[in-house]
């Protein structure tokens, strides 16, 4: 029997991507969950010296960086396949990954997401209102494209749920705890059906964000 440890905050979309793949592909693991801060100690930055998380292991292996671990669960683990086999769709599940980590995470949904649900739920800390409307012109350029990515197909990748359809609903589920997320998901033509339909999957079901950062906490 494999063994398969995964480390990190819950609450993180990053994490929960991998535990989503995980349950999709209907496989057991051990979740280490960490405090807050403990992602820059010593023990953790060994596993995954950038402190973020998550980090994972399998039968040893050691890999950190959320689409890396997803890909390798789906190139050993291969039913059911999280990648299709057509290299537009392929690809086009790529370009979503790349939008996620260039362009949503880091410009639009961490400055967002943070002074308006991390930081005042779980931190204790006001938000900064300046940060949240200088992100808000990239997060208006991210929903514009993904929702144009995700056209009328029923998923990034066509027919079935791929790793970017993972991926970006699990950042929309926590996104769509503050007004300014609820705004921009209700605001395109194909997300929020589409999420909806991705929340509904027992793999969301089972890894719901915890309850303080949801906003009736
Ligand atoms: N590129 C990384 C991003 C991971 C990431 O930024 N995770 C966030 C949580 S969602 C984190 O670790 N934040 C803690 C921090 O920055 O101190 C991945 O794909 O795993």
């Amino acid at each position: 029997m494999s063994s398969i440890n995964v480390y990190g905050i819950p609450g993180s979309p990053f994490l929960r991507s991998v535990e989503i793949g995980l349950r999709e592909k209907d496989l057991p693991y051990l979740l280490h969950a960490l405090a807050p801060g403990e992602h820059k100690q010593p023990d953790y930055l060994a596993r995954h010296p950038f402190g973020r998380v998550p980090a994972f292991e399998h039968d040893g292996f050691s890999i950190y960086e959320t689409q890396a671990i997803l890909r390798y669960l789906d190139d050993v683990f291969p039913n059911p396949p999280l990648t299709p086999p057509d290299p537009k769709l392929r690809a086009r599940v790529n370009q979503v990954i790349g939008v996620i980590e260039w362009y949503f995470f880091p410009k639009a949904a961490a400055p967002i997401a943070f002074n308006r649900i991390i930081g005042p739920r779980l931190l204790g800390v006001t938000g900064d209102e300046a940060a949240i409307a200088d992100a808000m012109p990239m997060a208006r350029t991210c929903f514009a494209e993904l929702d144009r990515l995700l056209g009328d197909k029923a998923y990034f990748g066509g027919d079935s749920v791929s790793i970017a359809d993972i991926m970006l609903a699990a950042q929309l589920d926590l996104f769509s705890e503050c007004a300014e997320g609820r705004e921009l998901i209700g605001g395109t033509a194909n997300l929020p059906a589409w999420l909806k339909r991705m929340l509904a999957r027992p793999s969301f079901v089972a890894t719901q964000p915890p309850a303080m950062l949801r906003e009736a906490a």
